[in-house]
């Protein structure tokens, strides 16, 4: 099939041609197309049939370029192809949290997926105040489950090295070593800053050497530890929820890549969302308090419950398949030690690349609409202050802090819960 860009126009008849959307549609000459992509990079449609709504998918297609910047910035379709790989994994360990599959061409670079229309992207619904009491279950469950699988302590090295080549995903990767771990770092064309920016603002991110070092370790970690299969864009905007089900969309960035590094993005994210609601919980008309409490909790709980089922996902796989190198006396020991050195690398990481996550949402390119649309500037300013302070303690000390809690004490301590 050759690749053409699909329209509201042209998705009928597009689906018509496929045969399993026999199965879900009643009746392929009553559909209605809705374009809801306002996605960075690609174009997304919902299809409805016109008398039975209940009866929808959602067609996501990539095209050749990137749509946040538009077609002078040229970017392969072949993302769709990362995509449609990370999902057929993530839907093997973890289907709870994955969006059913229905068809997928690497020819068209789309896929057509379970529509989640009783859920929202959690972007919009934190903006919006609400309480997600099962999101730390089930996104420490997504981490552990689907990366576990994909490390060196559970596949043999041939079978390890064989996926990472089929994950190699350059593009991409430059996306995130550009726009996360060098640009906002220095006074780039791609940086976007708002009018109440001082020049004194730009210099504590531009100009700070042990920040600048210990970004560039962040940047270097990203670029050579293939430790698993990640998710690669693991933010609270690729995350469809309500209040009992929890779905991940969007692994275009699937990579191998360090750990820390989807977990980190989640929990940024949350730290993100913890500074603007200093501001938007009296702009909702509320106090502070139990919404910020709420989020930082979930941070807790997120990397408390992670570093628990990742250790628990090992210690299963060493029950069923023992290695002779942990059989000598003391041996239960040794692996235990194995397994917390290597989790208190990953904590080290998640930090790190947290704080990255967070100080590329201020300058860089793409912003989070959670502060972005914060309306006063000289408010929005504030909170950035907030995310920068924070984020940097964070990169620069990230092998100081012993627990999850300390990290929650520091947001706290910048910005109390009030
Ligand atoms: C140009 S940067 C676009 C961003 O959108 C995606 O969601 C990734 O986070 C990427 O960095
Ligand atoms: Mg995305």
């Amino acid at each position: 099939m050759e690749y053409r860009q699909l329209s509201p126009e042209t998705v009928p008849g597009f689906l018509k041609d496929i045969p399993s959307m026999q199965k879900i549609f009643s009746d392929l000459d009553d559909l209605e197309v809705e374009e809801v992509g306002d996605g960075n990079l690609n174009f997304v449609y919902k299809v409805r049939q016109r008398k039975n709504p209940e009866q929808t998918v959602v067609i996501k297609q990539a095209v050749p370029f990137l749509r946040i910047v538009g077609e002078s910035w040229p970017l392969s379709r072949t993302r769709m192809n990362f995509e449609i790989q990370a999902l057929e994994h993530h839907t093997k360990y973890c289907p709870q949290h994955v969006p059913q599959i229905y068809y997928s061409s690497t020819d068209m670079s789309l896929v057509v997926m379970q529509n989640l229309n009783r859920h929202e992207v959690l972007r919009g619904e934190m903006i919006l105040g609400k309480i997600f009491p099962k999101l730390a279950e089930h996104i420490s469950s997504f981490l552990a489950n689907t990366i576990f699988p994909t490390t060196d302590w559970c596949l043999t090295g041939g079978e390890k090295k064989a996926m990472v080549g089929r994950f190699i995903n350059p593009e991409l990767c430059k996306i995130t070593e550009d726009f996360v771990l060098t640009n906002p770092y220095e006074d780039h064309e791609t940086n976007v800053y708002h009018d109440e920016v001082t020049q004194a603002d730009k210099d504590y991110l531009q100009q700070d050497s042990q920040l600048k070092v210990a970004v560039a370790e962040m940047k270097y970690i990203f670029m050579n530890h293939s430790e698993a299969l990640l998710h690669g864009d693991l933010h609270i905007g690729s995350i469809m929820a309500n209040e009992k089900e929890t779905y991940v969309i969007d692994p275009e960035f699937a990579f191998f890549g360090p750990i820390g590094f989807d977990v980190g993005a989640f929990i940024g994210n949350l730290f993100l969302a913890y500074y603007a609601h200093e501001i938007r919980q009296p702009m909702l008309g509320r106090e502070p308090f139990e919404y910020r409490n709420w989020i930082l909790q979930t941070a807790e709980e997120t990397w408390n419950k992670f570093q628990s089922k990742f250790e628990a996902n090992w210690v299963a796989h060493e029950q069923n398949f023992p290695h002779s190198y942990w059989s000598y006396p003391e041996g239960r020991i040794g692996f235990a030690l194995q397994r917390q050195r290597f989790l208190r690398h990953i904590f080290e990481d998640t930090i790190g690349f947290a704080a990255c996550k967070m100080m590329r949402r201020i300058y860089g390119l793409a912003k989070v609409a959670d502060i972005a649309e914060i309306p006063d500037l000289k408010t929005r300013l504030d909170v950035e202050r907030s995310v920068m302070r924070m984020a940097k303690g964070m990169v620069k000390q990230r092998s100081a802090f012993r627990s999850i809690e300390e990290l929650t004490a520091l947001a706290q301590e910048i910005s109390p819960l009030r």
